[in-house]
């Protein structure tokens, strides 16, 4: 199978999370420039904003980045094409399924791999031909699934034949290793990256994170279908009572990406919404994303074998 570094043509086999309204240009190139594969976080922006960080990246760096597609955005169809006009290397997708997309992206040589929270959505999108798979336990901060990436990993390694990247709970050699040694290939990285330097959201975002412990975080809107991790605070309280009510879900998803908003750009600790995953508890120093990915992997076993 083939390794996820030849695949992508980064140093790491690491991918940043595609985190809405967070993963600007700045972000994105610091993490291809790092050896990673960076990612424009579209959730949130429309088809011309994304275009313009897009461009943005390929001024600051001259390595492979990708854009990732929340398919549960209004846009998302409008920034399917986009990607192709601009000749974005690699799309990811998370929040759907990404099998009507996949064929016109593959003609025009992206590389496609969808992040996916079950061994069925696993199997279907590599049936539409995609080159890998993000499998995303329910650990990560954000929308999310409801497996575990300890169950989930070795199950979906098991089911399908293109490389497993595991997303979610992961955040030091130890993250890497484990993931390796349950059939991944590669992982996806996201609120590590929270906490790096070059992450442009406010300087209470960051402290949120380091802060945290490991029970710090809860999953708002489990009643709907979509299921949000973040930080705990008192916009998270409001949250569980409004989907308990059973809110319409766009006026959730409206409501997750404006306070979501706020918490990036404010850093309104009270009325933000601090998306984050349950290893925010061992995320405890800001760091440039170079030393993120040197005490990932310069450290991890797995790695140093399979790329000596
Ligand atoms: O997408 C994410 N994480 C996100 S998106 C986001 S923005 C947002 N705003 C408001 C409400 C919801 C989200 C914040 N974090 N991760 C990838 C991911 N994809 N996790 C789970 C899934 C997923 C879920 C269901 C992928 C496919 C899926 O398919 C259902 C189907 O159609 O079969």
């Amino acid at each position: 199978m083939r390794d996820i570094t030849e695949l992508l043509n980064t140093k790491y086999p690491v991918i940043q999370g595609g985190m809405a309204n967070i993963a600007d240009h700045r972000l994105a190139s610091a993490v291809s420039n790092a050896g990673g594969l960076g990612l424009i976080g579209s959730g949130g922006w429309d088809m011309e904003r994304v275009r313009e960080e897009v461009r943005k990246t390929r001024e600051r760096t001259d390595k492979p980045f990708g854009v990732n597609i929340m398919l549960m955005s209004p846009h998302a169809e409008d920034i399917t094409d986009m990607v192709i006009e601009e000749k974005v290397p690699v799309v990811t997708t998370g929040a759907g399924n990404p099998g009507p997309h996949v064929k016109k992206w593959k003609e025009a040589g992206i590389i496609v791999i969808p992040v996916v929270p079950s061994v069925a959505l696993a199997k279907r999108v590599v049936r539409y031909g995609v080159d890998a798979v993000v499998v995303e336990g329910t650990e990560a901060g954000g929308h999310i699934g409801e497996l575990s990436t300890f169950a989930l990993v070795p199950q979906v390694a098991d089911a399908v034949d293109v490389p497993v990247i595991a997303a979610g709970g992961i955040a030091d050699h130890r993250g890497v290793d484990a993931a390796f040694a349950l059939g991944a290939k590669g992982v996806q990285v996201g609120t590590v990256l929270l906490a790096s330097k070059e992450c442009p959201i406010h300087e209470n975002y960051k402290q949120k994170v380091l802060k945290a412990k490991d029970t710090d975080t809860i999953v708002t809107g489990r009643e709907t279908k979509a299921p949000v991790r973040v930080l705990k605070n008192k916009m998270a309280k409001k949250y569980l009572e409004l989907s308990r009510r059973g809110v319409d879900l766009m006026e959730l998803e409206r409501l997750t990406l404006g306070s979501l908003w706020k918490a990036v750009c404010d850093g309104d600790l009270d009325e933000g919404s601090f998306m984050a995953g349950q290893i925010s508890g061992l995320v405890t120093s800001i760091r440039s994303v170079e030393e993120i990915f040197q005490d990932m992997f310069e450290n991890s076993r797995a790695y140093k074998e399979t790329h000596p």
